[in-house]
């Protein structure tokens, strides 16, 4: 008896409100806005108030579904927000809003808040793109509003997107819900998404997945790794495959 291992073409991914097959072929993973503006200490995130460390959980869950899709050849795209450095591309509403320590635009420990190029608008290095990895740069909370994702995704006959990153009813919920308009089948890793208010990661979770998936489905980490992960066949000495 011989042992074959192949590589799954497709796979079923256990998922609210119900389980969903896959075409590996057509998905890509869809990693929102890891940047260090959003995770560490001195960003856009905190100057609003908020504790960063509550984003930290999502790290090791998107490491490992990203190291799968990149095993398995899976396109892989990172986004990040931000905003041109003369701010062109930042309506005065955004930039005025609230009462944040610093605003987007002026000098912070990790460079110019929230301006690309800077060292606080880059991915954190645990989740750093490499080569060959797309990176769209997005001065909205969705990632298809003013970017070519949609072109993107078109290019490489993209179906289905599993999605995860920060945070989870912003940046996450808005692009869900334009892919979703879009006609893509979106699954959120809900541990591979954290928000600085855990209760509205878990409200922005049942947003997606209520009345029947109303734009999109939710599953986690170990759901899709499971999914992904290359199943084994058992042959016979004569031949037969069983
Ligand atoms: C926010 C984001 N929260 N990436 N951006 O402003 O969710």
């Amino acid at each position: 008896m011989a042992s074959e291992k192949y590589p799954a073409s497709s796979g079923t991914v256990a998922a609210e409100p119900g389980p969903i097959d896959l075409d590996w072929s057509t998905t890509a993973l869809l990693i929102i806005d890891m940047q260090r503006d959003f995770m560490e200490p001195g960003g856009f995130g905190e100057t609003l108030g908020n504790d960063v460390s509550q984003l930290a959980r999502a790290v090791k869950p998107i490491a490992a579904v990203l190291n799968a899709a990149r095993d398995s050849g899976m396109l892989i795209v990172h986004t990040r927000e931000g905003h041109l450095p003369d701010l062109s591309d930042a309506p005065p509403a955004k930039v005025e809003r609230g009462a944040p320590s610093l605003r987007i635009g002026d000098p912070g420990p990790m460079g110019r808040i929230l301006i690309r190029g800077e060292a606080g608008h880059d991915i954190i290095p645990a989740l750093y793109p490499r080569d060959g990895e797309i990176v769209i740069d997005k001065p909205g909370k969705g990632a298809f509003y003013a970017t070519d994702l949609g072109d993107v995704l078109r290019q490489y006959g993209i179906e289905n997107l599993l999605v995860c990153g920060v945070t989870t009813e912003v940046c996450v919920n808005t692009t869900v819900r334009e892919a979703n308009d879009r006609g893509y089948r979106c699954v959120v890793l809900a541990d591979g998404c954290a928000s600085y208010f855990p209760e509205f990661h878990e409200m922005g979770l049942q947003m997606i997945k209520a009345q029947g998936g109303i734009f999109g489905w939710v599953s986690d980490s170990a759901a899709v790794l499971e999914a992904m992960r290359p199943k084994v066949s058992s042959i016979s000495a004569a031949g037969g495959a069983r």
